[in-house]
């Protein structure tokens, strides 16, 4: 991401309304007109002298400088009618959209001011239908008036100026817009971005969180897609809902639902429920699995949690419901797609509005060595000041990158290098956590052999012997006991009610992975309950035999720090 340079830069702000510009009638607030006039008499916003003695246009306003030698020029462009954002649809979107691509040569960055209850669908809908954005578009708003005493209108509108007319960052705002929600309605920080940190923060200066912002792709056109589909809706799962009127609410011409489920994913188990789900998604109708959680993500930890995936919901992992809906939308009015391909545009990350659990499918590009041999090769060109800080940046992540893959040639040039394997990536996962995740055991046995730190624990206190036997490598865990490692106080913390689940759900692996690890079968859970009782109760006569043969034969190791 760059810092914009020139003297003069040049914005438009397409002002649809919301509270920002609001005035009183009759003792409730509507949208007001003139906003540009109002922003004229306020000195932050304008600076009439440089507009005089500059010859500017009559519907061209300037910022005050806000550095040595660079003026923001803006131009407010106000729609008619204006809107209370409540009453904002997707064609009231499509056309911001197109005032943009319209005005897109025109102007270095854009400013859409909106009201704030709908203005997460709003940045979430702009955000898939403006593809390949090479310049900055911010939404912004206000909780209180412009023209008020007290408000948050000037700073707002403001901050988002100075952002688009000094950054060039091509996303929907401080925080990434489609991954935004409003969460109160009446403080002044009324959104928050429960699953992405903020892509800036302004404070006396400005902190852009550079690893975060995507990059503006190449010399691609901007393309706007205004082929969105309406035909989606929104349902949340509450305990108890009945089958028929999911049924009821599933009818055509409903094209797409985002179903707001329990906790990670979770739904009713309920066969008449479940039931009405599968076939709507067998008639093509497409159900999207978001959590009503502000955080957190879909996973596949629980049984009801599967009964949903069972059904044939999709994933919407991390999403917010906001952005699900956008992308649903977008999706379905893609023309000439497949069902099938509809579906795998949805569990993709089209514009960074879902963090996608890592496979290999998403690093497939140190699997075969070469390039990480050649990035070794470059890395060997050492020497400058330059090149070291640069190795000391990418060697965490390239060796990282290797173990996941299980690329022992890479690793083994790192070594080759001269560098410490021990190192760690900015949430304290070494080489070994990662490949002891995915089970590569020759990486496991070739990092331990170079002395790494068998018993390392990452930001989360867990240690390689942990996520190995949470991914049931046996073979791992065997490898990482050999050389010394054991699990903490804190990674047996709940141990008893792990392994109860792991009981109930007939999971043998599971808990033969634990076993491996020395833990012992017979903690209790927060009930009082054993697995071997779980397993009883629930009729589970593999894991009752699994879990007595073990009895006999401990496994227990001195217990770690
Ligand atoms: N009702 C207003 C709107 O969304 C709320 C606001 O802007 N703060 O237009």
């Amino acid at each position: 991401m760059a810092r914009a340079t020139g003297p003069e830069r040049r914005l438009l702000a397409i002002y649809t309304g919301g509270t920002i510009g609001m005035r009183s009638e009759g003792g409730v607030l509507v949208p007001g007109r003139g906003l540009a006039a109002v922003l004229r008499t306020l000195h932050m916003f304008h600076d009439e002298e440089y507009a005089q003695a500059h010859h500017l246009p009559e519907d061209t306003l300037v910022l005050p400088p806000a550095g040595p030698d660079q003026r923001i020029l803006y131009t407010v462009l106000e729609c008619q009618p204006l809107f209370d954002s409540s009453d904002m649809t997707i064609t009231e979107w499509v056309q911001i959209a197109q005032t943009i691509e319209r005005h897109y040569t025109q102007y270095q960055g854009f400013v859409v001011i909106h009201g704030t209850d709908t203005m997460a669908f709003a940045a979430s809908v702009l955000s898939f239908m403006l593809e390949n954005l090479q310049k900055p578009v911010i939404l912004t708003g206000a909780q209180v008036p412009i023209h008020a005493l007290w408000n948050d209108g000037r700073e707002n509108l403001l901050g988002a100026l100075l952002m688009a007319g000094q950054y060039i960052i091509p996303e929907n705002q401080l925080f990434r817009g489609n991954r935004t929600t409003k969460v109160d309605a009446r403080r002044f920080a009324a959104f928050c971005s429960p699953n992405l940190p903020p892509l800036a923060t302004v404070g006396a200066d400005v902190t852009i969180n550079r690893e975060l912002v995507q990059k503006a792709s190449g010399k691609d056109r901007l393309v706007v897609h205004s082929t969105m589909e309406r035909d989606v809706g929104l349902l949340r799962l509450y305990p108890g809902i009945p089958a028929s009127l999911v049924r009821t609410f599933l009818q055509p011409p409903l094209k797409g639902v985002v179903m707001e489920t329990f906790g990670s994913g979770n739904g009713p188990t309920n066969p008449d429920l479940l039931r009405e789900l599968r076939e709507a998604a067998e008639q093509g109708l497409i159900i999207v699995n978001c959590t009503h959680c502000l955080q957190g993500a879909v996973t596949s930890d629980y049984a009801s949690g599967m009964a949903m995936a069972g059904a044939g919901i999709v994933s919407g992992f991390d999403m917010t419901s906001e952005a699900a809906l956008a992308k649903l939308s977008y999706v379905l009015g893609q023309p000439g797609l497949t069902l099938d391909d509809r579906k795998k545009l949805l569990a993709k990350n089209l514009r960074g509005e879902m963090t996608l659990p890592m496979t290999d499918e998403h690093q497939p590009w140190l699997q075969d060595g070469i390039l990480g041999r050649r990035v070794a090769w470059l890395l060997s060109r050492n020497g400058s000041q330059e090149a070291d800080a640069t190795q000391d940046v990418l060697i965490p992540s390239l060796a990282l990158a290797a173990a996941h893959a299980g690329d022992l040639d890479t690793l083994q040039a790192f070594v080759e290098l001269g560098r410490d394997l021990n190192l760690k990536d900015c949430s304290g996962q070494t080489p070994l956590h990662v490949a002891a995740r995915r089970g590569h055991a020759a990486v496991v046995s070739t990092l331990l052999q170079k002395g790494v730190d068998v018993n390392a624990r990452n930001e989360d206190g867990h240690s390689p012997l942990l996520l190995a036997v949470r991914g049931r490598h046996q073979g791992v865990i065997g490898l990482l006991r050999a050389a010394g490692a054991c699990l903490s106080a804190q990674e047996l913390e709940d141990i008893g009610t792990e392994l109860c689940r792991l009981a109930s759900r007939a999971d043998s692996e599971g808990l033969r992975a634990w076993w491996e690890a020395g833990a012992d079968l017979g903690q209790l859970d927060y009930y009082g309950h054993c697995a071997l009782q779980v397993a009883e109760a629930t009729g589970n006569a593999d894991v009752v035999t699994l879990l007595q043969s073990l009895k006999d034969r401990p496994n227990a190791q001195p217990q770690a720090h």
